[in-house]
Formats: structure tokens, sequence, C-alpha cells
């Protein structure tokens, strides 16, 4: 993956904050400045790194710490948080698109950007998912635009739509949009051409187009290796034509992709797929998340991440602690706590991290193997509600209907209600020495 130095940059100063003995004041401005340094070197928008430095800091200076989070922690879920929202956010939607109805899809983005090629990756993603597909050459501008295009369709397995005798591009779109509708082709994707005599000649061209065709998504092609140009390129095809996702071609070279963020963030446009070769194949969903843990350089930020979002969406958190407090903890509590805990490692660490555990956690008491917690699970998901709020009911003849159920053994559903009640004596013991201590809010001042 490309981004090498942003990548390097960013990942020593994430290593700096994990090695700091406390991470303080000064260890965090030294993040700040380290993250400041990386993006401005890749490319990345003066005003935007500014904006982004000055919520990283506030967010892990002044947030509060929930119970069970460091703050070298929280400074790396920040950091994470911030690049991924620059990125557009996560929200891990997959690109779909309808079946039995057309679609159409506008590509625009100057020459050499990567739009043709791109447009058979399209075919080629879209063909999987086992829709129909149509390809508009809209490019009568450069000579080969139609042969090269044709070309790509046959191989990717789409139709073919071009008009070498027609100059007039709208027209041809239009035309081409047209006969592929009426065809029922599912997805028509038009390519357009990125050259004029000038610049705001192809831009009028692109509006004429769009408002010809009325695409469903407007996609802009932007080349990952050309830097801070990437902003004013986004920044002029948005206000031409409203941009709505992002196809961010060559970043199998060595780009400085930092001007690609910048050209999200300026056009709020998201990234959809990501080029990464000359290849029809080389296409791949693009992810926010995935992209900023590759950045960072950090395999398992995206589990780090995970743990403060659960404890944060209070799993084990406090809401689940005052429940048990008050002394009901049943197998629907452990269910949701051996799902955390899949995600988050075992209990024991968990509890460790907590303020006031420390070391009393009995380890083998808590260390539940990754196979017995799934085998666990699928008892308790062929247990009755009424079973799991009141497991005390669980007698003989229900034990071997969960058995049967389950498809486990009858030891296997025993063990599993020793480890719930040895749980719940802990989980009590614990809470009471939680009440003793002064409250759990002084805890979050770490
Ligand atoms: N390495 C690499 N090259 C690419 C990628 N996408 C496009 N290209 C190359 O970029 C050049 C221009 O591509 P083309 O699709 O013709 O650009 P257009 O003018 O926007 O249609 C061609 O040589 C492509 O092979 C990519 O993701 N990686
Ligand atoms: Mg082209």
């Amino acid at each position: 993956m490309v981004l090498d130095s942003l990548s390097g940059a960013l990942g020593s100063a994430i290593k700096k904050v994990l090695r700091a003995p406390v991470v303080d004041e000064k260890v965090v401005k030294e993040l700040i400045r380290d993250i400041q340094r990386a993006l401005l070197q890749s490319d990345v928008n003066v005003k935007l790194v500014l904006e982004l430095s000055k919520n990283i800091e506030k967010k892990i200076l002044e947030e509060d710490l929930p119970p069970g989070i460091t703050r070298r922690e929280l400074a790396i879920k920040v950091v994470y948080d911030e690049l991924v929202g620059l990125l557009g956010g996560d929200k891990p939607q997959l690109p779909k698109y309808p079946k039995g109805r057309t679609t159409i899809v506008l590509l625009v983005g100057i020459q050499g950007s990567g739009k043709t090629t791109s447009a058979s990756k399209l075919t080629f993603y879209f063909k999987k998912q086992g829709l129909s597909m149509g390809l508009v050459c809209a490019d009568n501008f450069r000579a080969g635009a139609y042969d090269q295009l044709s070309q790509l369709a046959t191989k990717a397995g789409a139709e073919f739509y071009g008009d070498r005798t027609n100059s007039n591009a709208v027209d041809i779109a239009k035309n081409g949009v047209k006969a592929f509708k009426e065809k029922g082709i599912e997805v028509i994707i038009v390519d357009t051409a990125g050259r004029h005599k000038n610049e705001s000649d192809l831009l009028s061209e692109i509006s004429q187009i769009a408002e010809a065709v009325k695409p469903d998504e407007i996609m802009l092609v932007l080349d990952g290796t050309i830097g801070q140009q990437a902003m004013q390129q986004a920044e002029a095809f948005d206000q031409t034509t409203k941009i709505g996702t992002i196809f961010l071609t060559k970043l199998d070279g060595s780009a400085k992709g930092g001007g690609a963020l910048s050209a999200v963030a300026a056009t709020k446009a998201p990234i959809r797929f990501i080029g990464t070769g000359e290849g029809m194949e080389e296409i791949e969903v693009f992810s926010p998340g995935r992209f900023v843990s590759r950045l960072l350089g950090m395999g398992d930020i995206e589990a780090l991440v995970e743990k403060v979002n659960e404890i944060q969406s209070t799993t084990v958190g406090k809401k689940s602690m005052t429940a048990i407090a008050s002394g009901r903890f049943t197998l629907k509590d452990l269910y949701a706590q051996m799902q955390t805990m899949r995600k988050m490692g075992p209990l024991s660490k968990v509890l460790q991290s907590i303020p006031g555990m420390g070391m009393n956690v009995p380890k083998e008491a808590m260390e539940v193997s990754e196979v017995k917690m799934k085998k666990w699970m699928v008892i308790m998901q062929s247990m009755t509600e009424e079973e799991l709020t009141d497991p005390q009911i669980i007698d003989g003849s229900r034990v071997r209907r969960i058995s049967r159920g389950s498809g486990t053994a009858p030891k296997d559903i025993k063990e599993l209600l020793d480890q719930y009640r040895m749980s719940k004596k802990f989980i009590k013991q614990f809470v009471t020495k939680q009440k003793r201590m002064p409250s759990m809010k002084d805890f979050t001042k770490r």
C-alpha cells in the first residue's frame, strides 16, 4: 500500500504515545505536532490540518475518561476517529446498485486520472454482483478513446455504446443512455472526456452531460498521485456538478495520498473505490477505518477502537455495572459479556484495566477459551427467555432439551451454569468492593 511516508510518520507518532511512560499534556502536544508535520508533508491542506489537530488536542485532554480506558488508549482512538472523520466517516456502506432497475453513473475527472480504466473496473465489480452493465463513450475529444473503451467493455463483459460520427458528446451520452435503458441494462456508466481546449469548456460540457443524462451518481475519478492539486480539482468539479462519490486511482504507486484526503474533505464526497493497479480487477472498496488503521500502522487499532467504543456504549460500562450492582446478573448479561469479550479479549484483562480491580481477578476463573465461549453462546441461543433471565429453573429435563437443541453434551451445559454462578459470585464481590471505594467518578480523572 501507498502513502508510505505519511504512514511511516503517523505510525511513529503513535508509537511514541504507546511507549511514553505516562501520557500527559506534553506527550499529547508532541503527538499533535508529529501529526501536523506528517499531514503537511503529505500535502494535506494547512487549514484542515490545523482544524484537525485542534480537535484532537481538545478531545484527548478535555474528555472525561470512562472507566477502563486509559488516556493513552483515548489518545489513539481520538486520532483514529478524527482521521476517519476526515475521510468521510466510517459508514460501512457497500456499494450496491439495485437489480431490475437502471442506475446511471457519470464518471468525471481530468484527462489521465483513470476514468476509462475505472469504468472497466466498475464493470468488473458490479458484474460480480450479477448486474448487467453498459458503457457509454462520451469522450470524442481523444482519438483513441472509442477503441480503448470498446475493447475494455468486451473484456469486462459490458455492452458498449459509442458514435464516431457524432462530434457532440452531450448527444452521444444522451443517446447511449437511452439505448441502454431501452434494453433494460441495470448499470450504465458514462465515461467522459477529460481534456478540452480549456478547463471551462470541459466543465461546461460535463454539466451539460449531467443535465442530459440525469445520473444517479456522479463519481469523480481522482489520481491519487497528484498531491495538493487534488483539492482544487475536486472543488472545480464539485462546483460545476455536485460530486457524489470519489474513485481514487493509482494508489499502488508511491502516492502522496494526502492531497486526496483534502479533496474528500473539500467536497464531502466519500471515497467509494480505490484503484491499485492498471488491471481491471485491481479495484478495492474503500473503507476509511481500514485505511486509517493501515495509515497508523497498527494492525490491532481496530480492536482498540472497538474496545473503547464498547466500553463507552456501556456493555461492561457504567450501565450494566449498575444493573449488576443491584444483584441482577442473568445469563443474558453473561451472553452480552461474552460477545463483548470476544471483541475485547479475556474478561480478566478487561477487569484488570478497571481501576481498583488490579490483580485481584482470579485469572483461571475468567480466562475462557474462544472455543468454549462459542459453544456456550450456542447453548444460550437454545435457551428460552425464561431460562436466560432466571437460570435457577434449569433442571435436568431442561438440560436435556437444551442439549438436544444446541447439539452439545449435558456436561457442557452444566459447565456453563457453573461458569455463570462463579461469575455472578465474583461480580457481586467486585461490586461490593466498588461501593466501599470513594466513587467511580474519581477514576475518570486519570
Ligand atoms: N498503476 C495504476 N495505473 C492506473 C490506475 N488507474 C488508471 N491507471 C493508468 O492511468 C492511465 C490513464 O488511464 P485512463 O483510464 O486512460 O484515464 P482517463 O484519461 O481518465 O480515461 C493509464 O495508463 C492507466 O493504465 C491505477 O489504479 N493504478
Ligand atoms: Mg478516458
